[in-house]
């Protein structure tokens, strides 16, 4: 029996014109991917904090996801790390992953660190001066793609931390044609049915210059590149107060947009729950994401979606759960909009209408849509506390330990 506040909020969406059963069908099928290195407490570079019960490998990661998915009906893939999740039996893992409905999303390549090859990376990966440490780059990428192809992924997801920290340390444009050259290497060698993810970071850890800082130098990169080569979009990875649906509009205006590594953020790269600073931003972002779609701009089904955050003082988990809720909430606040409406306002010069409806949209308490959705597809009515009253941690903690560490950032 769906509940009275659902019942209430359906009969005055449904006054409104809208169709619930449309809008419940689009949240139900919106799936995010779940990344391997959220699973454990996040480090930062002054101290790493163990929850406690942390995945100890690929095949405790999935279960974590496994429940996720069951729990929250948000998620149902988990995007890889090599060489932090590399499969050790490819079959067993692939069979584990199906007996918990999870798929292989994007892959993500490592030379920001060292751990054992041949060359450091110290001076950079893909851009640096020395050929051989780039090609050493380039064949990692080319054994993800490998790695990828056995588990039944179909993306590469890039993400360099290439730069200089002083003026004068690098050869600005050597780094970006030495990057460009590499990567091409490494689209030879991406099968047709893939997708290179670029992902774009103003700074850090290099603080005077990234190789790819923005989203304008990864899309032309990845113009020549190929059609493959699309912009991935981490919501934290822009200057403070940048207009990010603004950059999310462009790139579909140019079908450039790969996909989203959401999380959220106060100052820079600081991968807080999606959701838990600027909820408005985000609720924007999915406007200007329907709208896009909808105008035939780029298609919904080619963007990824994904969450990329880690965290020092919350059960992995429970943040996971509060940013899949987070997501969802923005989503089908974007999806109240009324665009014939706001497209009546733009037209019209009516600025005073166009802010009234998006934010009868926002300021509109979705939840008993989100949560009617996740009960009609099989999940929990509250997946936080099922978590907590089922004490999930702590039964965690006595199979796998209280020192277990997950690999990670
Ligand atoms: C580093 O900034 C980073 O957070 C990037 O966003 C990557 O996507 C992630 O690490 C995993 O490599
Ligand atoms: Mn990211
Ligand atoms: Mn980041």
């Amino acid at each position: 029996m769906p509940s009275s506040e659902f019942q209430l909020l359906s009969s005055i969406l449904e006054n409104k014109g809208k169709s619930v059963s449309d809008i419940l069908s689009k949240i139900s099928a919106f799936q995010i991917a779940v990344p391997s290195w959220a699973l454990g407490a996040g480090g930062t570079r002054f101290g790493r904090f163990s929850i406690g019960g942390e995945p100890r490998n690929l095949e405790e990661k999935l279960e974590d996801i496994g429940l996720l998915a069951k729990l929250t009906k948000k998620t149902d893939a988990v995007s890889l790390h090599i060489p932090w999740d590399i499969p050790e039996d490819v079959e067993a893992i692939k069979q584990k992953a199906q007996s918990l409905e999870i798929s292989f999303d994007a892959m993500n390549s490592n030379t920001f660190q060292d751990y054992g090859q041949d060359l450091t990376y110290k001076m950079g990966s893909l851009s640096n001066s020395d050929s051989t440490i780039r090609q050493q780059a380039v064949d990692h990428n080319k054994q993800v793609i490998e790695i990828g192809k056995s588990l039944g992924s179909k993306g590469l997801t890039v993400w360099l931390a290439d730069g200089s920290n002083f003026p004068g340390q690098a050869s600005i444009r050597k780094a970006l044609q030495w990057t460009y050259e590499s990567l091409q290497a490494i689209y030879k060698d991406l099968p047709s049915d893939w997708k290179l993810l670029l992902e774009y970071k103003p700074y850090e850890p290099n603080f005077y210059h990234t190789v790819i800082p923005d989203w304008g130098t990864s899309s032309f990169l990845c113009k020549q590149l190929g059609d493959q080569a699309k912009v991935l979009v981490d919501l934290g990875h822009h200057l403070p107060n940048t207009n990010i649906e603004q950059i999310v509009a462009t790139l579909m205006h140019q079908d450039m947009l790969a996909g989203f590594h959401f999380n959220d953020s106060k100052y820079g790269d600081d991968d807080l729950s999606t959701g838990s600073i600027k909820p408005y931003q985000l609720f924007l972002i999915f406007c200007e994401l329907i709208g896009g779609a909808e105008d035939g701009a780029q298609a919904w089904e080619s963007i990824s979606w994904m969450i990329d955050a880690s965290h020092n003082t919350k059960d992995p988990l429970e943040d996971l759960i509060q940013a899949l809720e987070a997501i969802a909430i923005a989503y089908a606040k974007a999806l109240l909009v009324d665009r014939e409406k706001l497209t009546q306002c733009q037209m019209s010069g009516d600025t005073v209408g166009a802010q009234e409806i998006l934010q009868d949209a926002f300021l509109t308490d979705v939840r008993p849509l989100v949560k009617e959705a996740r009960l009609q597809s099989g999940g929990v009515e509250s997946p936080l506390d099922y978590y907590r009253t089922e004490k999930i941690r702590e039964k965690l903690i006595s199979q796998r330990g209280k020192n277990s560490q997950a690999t990670g950032l």
